[in-house]
């Protein structure tokens, strides 16, 4: 069965790191939110791990950052931001007894938001996150794995897949002008709707559906007339932290 790992919101939510100047989240709302992700992963056939939030750590929900799961071995990051770093240890403990343990060592940062994992290729985003130590280190256990790797650089970003979603093992929604699309020519590209920029997000479920935001309604329909099948959820004040719907799940 496909198992899926949540973290719950914390009390400190309110203190999550945003670009998104004088806009804080409602911690209640997005409790609420985190609630329907939940439900929609579950309704969708899979198995639900939670770990309890940590209100010292005011992003904790934002679990993928602090894994990378390759096979069978779940990679622990070491996050960009300092105040992430202590994420990692509930997570690498919770999969220690399930999967092979790796990490990324310092001084190589990584965040899990910058990986993203389609077919044989692995693209991992250079970001402000994400440095060159960081991303040599994934990309040589990924090949140890036999997967390929292929850095894409993201600037004006927080992370690669702040900009670029996956929806199937061929096909990625990109924001237009963040990163060099020569760097997913194996990719077929759908842009996000002009007037949408960033507020598209995506997470494909192994039952056909994918989540997406509905906050980005011009998008959803672009990608209906192409016969995807989508189920769109509410996540603003998830948004509204600079996350996504990738970032509050690890699947293993
Ligand atoms: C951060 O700045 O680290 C969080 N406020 C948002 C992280 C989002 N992570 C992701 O999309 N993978």
């Amino acid at each position: 069965m496909q198992r899926a790992l949540v973290r719950e919101i914390p009390n400190t939510f309110d203190r999550a790191i945003t670009g998104k100047q004088g806009r804080v989240p409602d911690v209640e709302l997005a409790r609420l939110q985190h609630s329907l992700y939940r439900a929609a992963l579950e309704g969708n056939g899979y198995a639900v791990d939670v770990l309890g939030g940590d209100d010292r750590f005011p992003d904790c929900v934002f679990v993928e950052d602090t894994a990378v799961v390759i096979g069978d071995v779940v990679v622990a990051t070491n996050p960009g931001a300092e105040s992430r770093v202590g994420e990692v240890a509930a997570v690498s403990t919770f999969f220690s007894d399930r999967l092979q343990l790796a990490s990324i060592e310092a001084p190589g940062t990584l965040d899990g938001g910058d990986v993203m994992t389609l077919g044989e290729t692995i693209y991992i985003g250079r970001s402000g996150r994400t440095n060159r130590e960081g991303a040599e280190q994934l990309a040589g256990i990924a090949k140890d794995q036999g997967l390929t790797s292929i850095f894409v650089p993201v600037d004006g970003v927080l992370h690669l897949k702040s900009a670029v979603l996956p929806l199937d093992p061929k096909t990625v929604v990109v924001t237009p002008g963040t990163v060099d699309e020569n760097l997913l020519s194996e990719l077929r590209i759908v842009y996000e709707h002009p007037s949408e920029r960033f507020r598209f997000s995506a997470l494909p479920l192994t039952s056909g559906t994918s989540l997406v935001t509905s906050s980005a309604p011009k998008t959803n329909t672009l990608l209906r007339n192409e016969g995807y099948d989508l189920t769109p959820i509410d996540v603003s004040e998830i948004l509204a932290a600079d996350g996504g719907l990738t970032c509050m799940s690890i699947m293993y």
